[in-house]
């Protein structure tokens, strides 16, 4: 079967008038369908169907501020990503980009030093759900916050991502905790200039760090959040695919190196986006993200996951 470029479209605007007849998970389905039963054509058909599945779902929401309703169409699946821009003045991020990249409190995740990534703030990825580590964990969590500030001179990045979503969510946004000890609220985290560098396909989701805490099993939906204060000239994007694999699926697209994927099994196209200094980024962490090496300079942001358990109850924040 041989598709020229005029079908291409044709097909493409059969799609657009099916849009309004049928309902956009059924057509996602038969597109995945398709996929994968022509698949000799996979060559044509992927980027098609990428394109496809991004007209019809409206992939990404750009805006000036954070709201409720915005946040529930993430949430929902009815955007793939927002950007928020700009959430932070530039020069402010050029200036406490300065002292943080400097501080000695920048350094490697504890079981991740061959990864060119450095962190301020321990992370709950770095506890592997072992006793001694999470105590190490909840006595530092609270510290990460007040050297921050300390370091930028009363201003807070962290506390800056945290009092947007409080704003806009109507029944607030508060730490997370676990059995009552609160966990980071929020890490500072920089990628070096290196070709090695970036951060492989993965996923985030907090019950994979701590399966037995059973009410994270409550959270509906987590999103990964990143403001970022510095941003290299050349490489640094974000990648993220419209595909939140299950668990089956997800071990079958494992590439035995941390909990990292094989871009090349994953069925779809990711959307790639550069991120701006000053701007706030949010997507469902459970799709499919990776991001690119930075070339000419560091790529630096303040970074938390966001909690959704339900309209009636407020978001939680961690690290
Ligand atoms: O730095 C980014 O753009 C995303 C990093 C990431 O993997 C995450 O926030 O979960
Ligand atoms: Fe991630």
């Amino acid at each position: 079967m041989f598709l020229k470029i005029e079908d291409i479209f044709e097909i493409k605007l059969l799609f657009l008038s099916l849009k309004h007849v049928i309902n956009i998970q059924l057509l996602t389905g038969i597109l995945s369908w398709i996929y994968i039963n022509l698949d000799n054509n996979s060559k044509l058909i992927k980027p098609l169907i990428t394109e496809i599945m991004r007209v019809l779902t409206n992939l990404i929401l750009t805006t000036n501020a954070l709201c409720q309703q915005d946040l529930l169409d993430l949430l929902e699946g009815r955007y793939l990503m927002i950007r928020i821009y700009p959430l932070v003045d530039r020069s402010k991020c050029k200036r406490w980009v300065n002292p943080i990249e400097k501080s000695d409190h920048l350094v490697k995740y504890s079981n991740a030093d061959d990864v060119y990534v450095n962190r301020m703030g321990m992370t709950l990825f770095e506890t592997e759900n072992r006793r001694e580590k999470m105590e190490e964990y909840f006595k530092i969590a609270q510290s990460t916050h007040d050297y921050v500030e300390h370091l930028l001179d009363g201003d807070n990045p962290i506390k800056v991502i945290h009092n947007h979503f409080k704003a806009a969510w109507e029944n607030d946004c508060i730490v997370e905790n676990i059995g009552g000890r609160l966990m980071t609220p929020g890490i500072i985290r920089s990628f070096e200039a290196n070709p090695k560098g970036g951060l492989p396909p993965h996923t985030d989701l907090l019950h994979k760090d701590v399966p037995h805490h059973n009410p994270f099993k409550n959270i509906k939906k987590q999103l990964a959040v990143n403001l970022y204060l510095n941003v290299p000239e050349n490489g640094g994007e974000l990648e993220v695919w419209d595909y939140e694999p299950n668990e089956e699926q997800e071990a079958m697209l494992m590439t035995g190196e941390y909990d990292f994927l094989d871009r090349d099994k994953i069925p779809v196209e990711p959307l790639v986006v550069k991120p701006r200094v000053g701007e706030m980024i949010l997507f469902r962490s459970s799709c499919v993200h990776a991001v690119r090496a930075s070339k000419g300079g560091k790529r630096t942001a303040t970074s938390c996951f966001v909690g959704y358990y339900g309209n009636d109850k407020p978001l939680t924040y961690w690290a």
